[in-house]
């Protein structure tokens, strides 16, 4: 309940930021673009990360109105670095399932673009199989009035929630983010290594791009580089960093 007192007070009292996790082209060996992943600065407490406050979060609704600022955030931040001369990187903002729901996605999105003058492209959004299937006849109209503003479209966790392959081919869906669950022994496992293999098969011949998460280590990048995954975002190449932080690697990436 403390918690949930202090979590009603934070978003006034500008406690939450943002840090961004870096996204790694295979192909390039670019810095193609970020996930933003949200912070708490709880007074008295320290940085608090998500695992702590997002489940109260989604518990009381909250998460409709932080992920607004989420969003809006995002766009800010996209626009600050346009102007630092950071331009190719793409972010990727995490939407839950009861703001997927309950909140107005698509107006949110056209305020953010419009109120910070982004290129649509540079948002993505990563959503999950239990949002998408929640309502499976409301999701395809809103995907495709998302699509419409030019926003990407991402599926978080793939391979872990209850989706249909049928709906991969109705839902204007862009990339695919391998859980990581199939990642974490990639190079050990032959099931998890078939598993990781067949999203990327069935990806690329869907049109859509994949991305496996939690990479933490070289070998796990070399498997997924030879198997032709497109992006890999996890520690191995680097933990989430603030904003300046980010702009920084970039900038020595180039
Ligand atoms: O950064 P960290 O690994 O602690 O994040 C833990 C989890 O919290 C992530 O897997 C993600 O699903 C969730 N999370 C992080 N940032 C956000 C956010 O901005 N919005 C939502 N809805 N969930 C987030
Ligand atoms: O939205 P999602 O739950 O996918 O957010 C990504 C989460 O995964 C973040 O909370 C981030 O801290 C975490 N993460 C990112 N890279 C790694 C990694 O290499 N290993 C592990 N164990 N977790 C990671
Ligand atoms: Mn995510
Ligand atoms: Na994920």
């Amino acid at each position: 309940l403390d918690l949930e007192v202090a979590l009603r007070s934070a978003l006034e009292g500008d406690q939450f930021v943002l840090h961004y996790q870096p996204k790694l082209e295979l192909s390039t060996g670019r810095v193609c673009g970020v996930e933003a992943l949200l912070r708490w600065l709880r007074p008295g407490h320290g940085l608090v990360y998500p695992a702590e406050f997002v489940p109260v979060l989604e518990e009381t609704g909250m998460v409709v109105r932080i992920g607004e600022w989420i969003i809006m955030e995002a766009c800010r931040q996209i626009a600050e670095w346009h102007e630092q001369g950071v331009r190719d990187v793409r972010v990727a903002v995490n939407v839950s399932s009861r703001q997927f729901v309950e909140g107005d996605l698509e107006g949110v999105v056209r305020a953010a673009i419009q109120t910070h003058g982004i290129e649509p492209s540079m948002l993505e959004l990563e959503l999950t199989e239990s949002a998408l299937m929640t309502n499976a006849g409301r999701t395809i109209e809103v995907l495709e009035r998302l699509k419409q503003l030019g926003i990407r479209i991402a599926i978080d966790d793939f391979g872990t929630g209850y989706s249909s392959l049928a709906y991969l081919k109705r839902f204007p869906i862009d990339k695919l983010k391998i859980d990581i669950a199939f990642v974490r022994d990639i190079v050990t496992n032959p099931d998890d290594a078939a598993i990781a293999l067949a999203i990327i098969s069935m990806a690329h011949s869907l049109h859509m791009q994949v991305i496996a998460e939690g990479v933490e280590t070289r070998a796990q990048m070399a498997f997924l580089r030879r198997h032709r995954c497109d992006e890999i975002q996890g520690f191995h190449f680097s933990r989430a960093l603030s904003a300046s932080q980010l702009a920084q690697l970039v900038r020595e990436n180039r």
